[in-house]
């Protein structure tokens, strides 16, 4: 099919340029005000488009998928994470999903890198004070004193892309770092990254003092960081979340925040965005942010391109580069 004739539904105003290359290329929807679309707005575009470009705001679950119109024929989701998705669903009527890996790993590990030493060395706590009037009132030796980065241990829960990008940056400030993972990495690449792999998480978790959660979520992911493994780490130990919020307990974290358990949070990603638990806002260590690790606009820019990529060799007959597998994938 000429590449014009392809009907792309997209749900998001995205980059300014990534819309005029799709518009020349494709017959495009968009939505227009950018609001997150409900039910109805998903089910319009997936019922008469070939393609549907979701974000993460969009939750593409399997009834949307099995109600979709026979046009619907890929899924080029704007963004890494596919957790939106319901991926099997997609598999069983044919639709194919793709992604856009790798143009957000520096991006995403530079922040959590920020967070690691944001948190210890309580950076927004004092950008916070100074925004108050008259709160600083002088220089003092004890005056808002953190802890040193240098010779403490970073575990790193998932290493992938971002994981390993992640430890490059941590060894050049002096951590040790640890990891879990589904498997061990390759000797190059743990020795590339300076990376010690520890077998089981709750060992990990009982001996780093800085946690940082870069697993994707999937249904064995979900509350990973649960009651119990919170209360495995050290009281001074502080976790850092750039991934997805449904890896961890977030009221199970909030409970530890409260009882001083664990010595601060630093979470970009929340269970159920864009609510966050109320009682997070509480604490003086706990720094919140608002899903923006990836958000440079080289990165927006580059997950663009993706998509537009994995439509084009979708419309030409071929395999979109970045497709995901369902998980009972034999192919
Ligand atoms: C993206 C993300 O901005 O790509 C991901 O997995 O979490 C984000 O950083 C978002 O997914 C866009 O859909």
């Amino acid at each position: 099919m000429p590449h014009s004739h392809t009907r792309v539904g997209v749900t998001r105003r995205l980059p300014r340029e990534i819309e005029s290359r799709m518009s020349e290329l494709f017959d495009v929807t968009y939505n227009e005000d950018d609001s997150a679309l409900d039910r109805a707005g998903l089910a319009a575009l997936m019922a008469d488009h070939d393609v549907l470009v979701p974000t993460v705001t969009d939750r593409i679950d399997r009834a949307l998928i099995e109600n979709a119109g026979p046009r619907l024929k890929l899924i080029a989701n704007f963004g890494n994470g596919t957790d939106n998705i319901d991926i099997d669903a997609a598999h069983e009527r044919g639709i194919i999903v793709s992604n856009t890996p790798s143009v957000l790993t520096d991006d995403t590990a530079d922040m959590a890198m920020a967070l690691i030493l944001a948190l210890p060395r309580r950076l927004v706590e004092g950008d916070r004070i100074m925004h108050q009037e008259g709160a600083f009132t002088g220089w003092s030796p004890n005056w808002m004193l953190g802890r040193r980065l240098a010779g403490k241990k970073l575990g790193i829960i998932g290493m992938g892309r971002i994981g390993q990008a992640i430890a490059r940056r941590a060894t050049a400030f002096g951590l040790d770092i640890f990891y879990h993972n589904r498997n061990q990495l390759h000797p190059d690449i743990e020795s590339q990254c300076k990376a010690t792999y520890v077998d089981t998480l709750d060992r990990m978790l009982r001996e780093v003092d800085i946690v940082s959660v870069n697993c994707p979520h999937t249904p064995a992911t979900y509350h990973l960081l649960s009651a119990r493994r919170l209360g495995l780490l050290q009281p001074h130990a502080m976790v850092v979340n750039t991934s997805r919020g449904e890896v961890i307990d977030e009221n199970a974290l909030a409970d530890r925040l409260a009882a001083g358990e664990i010595g601060g949070a630093a979470l970009d990603v929340f269970e159920r965005e864009p609510a966050i638990n109320p009682r997070l806002r509480a604490f003086d260590n706990v720094i919140l942010l608002p899903h923006m690790s990836s958000a440079t606009m080289e990165g927006r820019q580059g997950m663009g391109e993706k998509v537009i990529i994995n439509i084009r060799s979708w419309a030409d007959g071929h395999r979109p580069p970045d497709r995901v597998l369902p998980s009972s994938a034999d192919i």
